[in-house]
């Protein structure tokens, strides 16, 4: 035994019980009341705390191009301040070129990634090309390690209806997962040449040209089409009710229908885009009205939002600024892998959702889905020792000059937390204490991923 956390309170997605753990080569390695420290142990007290599993955010982008630019977050800075928050393991988009091999993808951002990770690491594919033979290499990338691919349905690199199916097509016959980001392309173009030419820049109407029937009618889509094949869907950042109402129906016929939204979605309505600083908060899909706020809410707490993550997309105040007269001109993205967790949690210490929900949307339904569960996702015997100690008692309010990551500016200034992280272990080791930073860059080690079949409806059209 390497490690004992005594007197804790563990939850899991199902339950929660007082219970001491011990850690052994960086895997939780006995669970039970009153575990006697083996010599050389370090022994940590948890009274009063709770014992968590450190949070997995699906969705991240680290070092991206995107925008103009490059996301001011690199590999080490994003998981240096995903620690500092409580989350152990973050799923980075790794963004196919044209013409490249998907597992060529993966390797050429991994080679980047290893030698800066603090913590753990997955990959999601984006999709660009699947021209020739590169349809296939979504199978070598499955056996590689990374069976789930994003498709973006806007953007200039988005893909073709056609080529959504094709990959869906794919993925059913290989056990892949595909996520869409899910925003109908033309009418955003539509709406964003209309307002130029009307001289309306502000960020508000970057709100109104991406207006809650635009991404919910991409969802419909995107649900029909996996329906038609019986293929698993995940949809990632998911802001509109229309959309989560889509999902739940999807849902309750049986079909595997995975819902993401992220805590930006969850905590702000679109009434921030009329604030003077309201391109900070410029993302896409854009954030919503108050009642699609409240049905994802609805969503999460019936069990049809299956996650929450980040969407983590942080660019610098002066490059928000491109778009001080021209909405077109603001990099889309906003941080937040460093508040997910204890944003999530605050919530649960509220009362708004159990401390039980939360840990299953921030890491077990997140490992079950991407592949991972037989290694991250629950304090469970086993399982890697990626352990958060909560204290419920601390108050923390977010300040930019606290976060550990490397934007100039958050979103999330001034909002006040009910409880917070103060401690996180990644495999056994601790890399934050108490408002410190103390892991090591490189630590982090690529998580490779298991493609999981979902039982779906008999349809009559399965491939
Ligand atoms: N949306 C964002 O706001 N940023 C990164 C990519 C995306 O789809
Ligand atoms: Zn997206
Ligand atoms: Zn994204």
């Amino acid at each position: 035994m390497d490690l004992l956390i005594k007197n804790g309170n563990v939850v899991t997605a199902d339950a929660t019980f007082k219970a001491d753990v011990a850690v052994k080569g960086g895997k939780i390695a006995q669970l039970g009341a009153r575990i006697e420290p083996a010599p050389g142990a370090k022994v940590v007290d948890a009274a009063g705390k709770l014992v968590l599993p450190g949070a997995i955010d699906a969705h991240t982008h680290l070092a991206m191009p995107f925008g103009g630019t490059i996301s001011a977050d690199d590999y080490e800075a994003g998981t240096r301040a995903a620690a500092c928050g409580g989350t152990t393991t973050v799923f980075d988009f790794a963004l196919q070129e044209f013409g490249e091999r998907m597992e060529d993808t993966v390797k050429r951002r991994e080679a980047i990634c290893a030698p800066q990770a603090v913590v753990d690491y997955a990959f999601h594919v984006g999709v660009k090309d699947v021209e020739g033979e590169l349809l296939g290499s979504l199978d070598s990338c499955v056996k590689y390690g990374v069976p789930s691919f994003k498709v973006f349905m806007v953007y200039d690199f988005g893909v073709t209806d056609g080529v959504f199916y094709q990959v869906l097509e794919r993925s059913k016959r290989i056990g892949a997962l595909i996520a869409v980001h899910a925003e109908n392309n033309e009418m955003v173009n539509m709406f964003v040449k209309r307002f130029l030419a009307e001289g309306k820049t502000s960020a508000w109407y970057h709100y109104l040209s991406r207006p809650e029937f635009v991404e919910g009618e991409a969802d419909e889509r995107a649900i029909a089409w996996a329906k038609s094949l019986n293929a698993p869907l995940y949809i990632v950042h998911l802001a509109n009710k229309q959309g989560m109402d889509a999902v739940t129906r999807a849902r309750n016929e049986g079909y595997p229908i995975f819902a993401e939204t992220c805590p930006q979605y969850l905590y702000f309505t679109n009434e921030v885009y009329k604030r003077e600083n309201g391109r900070n908060w410029v993302c896409s899909p854009p954030i919503k009205g108050a009642e699609s706020r409240g049905a994802l809410w609805a969503g999460l707490l019936r069990g049809d939002i299956a996650t929450v993550a980040t969407d983590h997309c942080p660019f610098m105040q002066a490059e928000k600024d491109w778009g001080l007269d021209d909405f077109t001109k603001i990099p889309n993205g906003c941080a937040g892998i460093e508040n997910m967790y204890p944003y999530i949690l605050s919530e649960a210490n509220k009362g708004r959702l159990s401390f039980n929900k939360a840990v299953e949307v921030c890491a077990t339904n997140v490992a079950k889905i991407f592949g991972l569960s037989a290694q991250k996702g629950a304090i469970q015997v086993g399982l890697d020792a990626d352990i958060v100690l909560y204290d419920p008692k601390k108050n923390f309010t977010i300040e930019n000059k606290l976060m550990h990551g490397d934007n100039d500016h958050t979103v999330w200034e001034g909002v006040r937390l009910k409880g917070y992280p103060v401690a996180t272990y990644s495999r056994g080791s601790l890399v934050y204490q108490d408002g410190k930073f103390l892991g090591k860059k490189g630590a982090g080690r690529f998580v490779k991923c298991k493609p999981v079949r979902f039982a779906g409806p008999d349809v009559a059209n399965i491939r």
